[in-house]
């Protein structure tokens, strides 16, 4: 249990599951949602039901936004703006690196002490060990509410720049966003032979789960930049993703996710590449 007093702006699934948790951990909350009635269930289980935002941020210690994005942020703080003026303001809310420093440069010339947060979970997996929250910005602020934030689950400071924890989130996702696009690129491939996306998933798991394990020896190339490649070199890779392309056409799949995949290693190949790892195709990205 902490003694700190927090607000929660917004009551979507997320700002709902953050808010319990914290009343579930003892902490006082109190709740706001622009649309009325969202807040029900928590007033219920203790908390305090703000009718506007001003109430809200005027019972808070720490205020923590986890509206839409970045636009919603402004359009919900802007109007109270002085009344943040020393108080303590987390933004969970997804936005891009780059709006989480614009938010640290606004909060710093309207001294607002500021903190900036990537959730690396759903809604569900708040407050339990699955949860993870990624935070950068003022780490006075995160060492001050530490044992608050470890409520919601394990909470890391990744370092003074605001919108590092939104790149890496970010980061993080793309990754997570590609693979399930490459299950339904598989999925739907199966589905031209009548297998079912449940029976393709039975293999699809343990199969990425074993793949993932090939990060750490891809990252060595990456960072060292040696991508020396003794088998599996990108000519190699070159035939075996047309294949893919190739199969995939056979089968009425669209190939608008694979073929960006062949292009990367095509023009790498036409760079003078051919004999270099997989790896090398990120120098076409960064
Ligand atoms: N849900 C998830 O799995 C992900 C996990 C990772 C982090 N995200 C981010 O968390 C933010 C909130 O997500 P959410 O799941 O709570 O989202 P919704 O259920 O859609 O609720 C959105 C809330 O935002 C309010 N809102 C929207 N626009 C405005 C605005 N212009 N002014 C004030 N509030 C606004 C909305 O209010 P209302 O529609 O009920 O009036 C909801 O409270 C988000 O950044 C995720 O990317 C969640």
């Amino acid at each position: 249990m902490t003694n700190t007093q927090v607000t929660v702006l917004g009551l979507g699934a997320m700002g709902k599951a953050l808010a319990a948790t914290f009343l579930t951990g003892g902490v006082s909350a109190t709740v706001w949602n622009r649309t009325a009635g969202r807040d029900a269930e928590l007033v219920a289980a203790g908390a305090v039901g703000a009718g506007s935002v001003a109430e809200a941020i005027d019972n808070g210690e720490v205020i923590i936004a986890v509206l839409l994005d970045h636009a919603s942020v402004h359009q919900t703080l802007d109007p109270v703006v002085s009344q943040l003026r020393g108080k303590r303001l987390i933004n969970l809310t997804s936005t891009a690196p780059e709006e989480s420093r614009e938010l640290a440069r606004w909060a710093d010339e309207h001294g607002i002490e500021f903190l900036d947060g990537g959730i690396m979970a759903v809604p569900s997996m708040i407050g339990t060990p699955a949860s993870s929250i990624l935070y950068s910005g003022d780490k006075a602020l995160f060492e001050a509410h530490r044992a608050t934030l470890e409520l919601l689950g394990t909470a890391e400071f990744l370092g003074d720049d605001p919108g590092l924890a939104a790149l890496y989130d970010f980061s993080l996702l793309s990754g997570m966003y590609m693979m399930f696009a490459g299950f339904f690129h598989g999925a739907a491939m199966m589905s031209s032979a009548g297998v079912s996306a449940q029976e393709f998933a039975q293999r699809a798991v343990p199969w990425v789960t074993a793949m993932a394990q090939g990060f750490p020896g891809y990252a060595g190339a990456i960072d060292s930049r040696d991508y020396s490649a003794e088998v599996q070199h990108l000519e190699f890779q070159q035939a075996a993703v047309n294949a893919i392309v190739r199969a995939s056409r056979d089968a009425g799949v669209a190939t608008d996710l694979i073929a960006p995949i062949a292009e990367l290693i095509d023009r790498q190949i036409r760079a003078g590449h051919g004999a270099a790892a997989f790896a090398r195709t990120i120098e076409e990205l960064r």
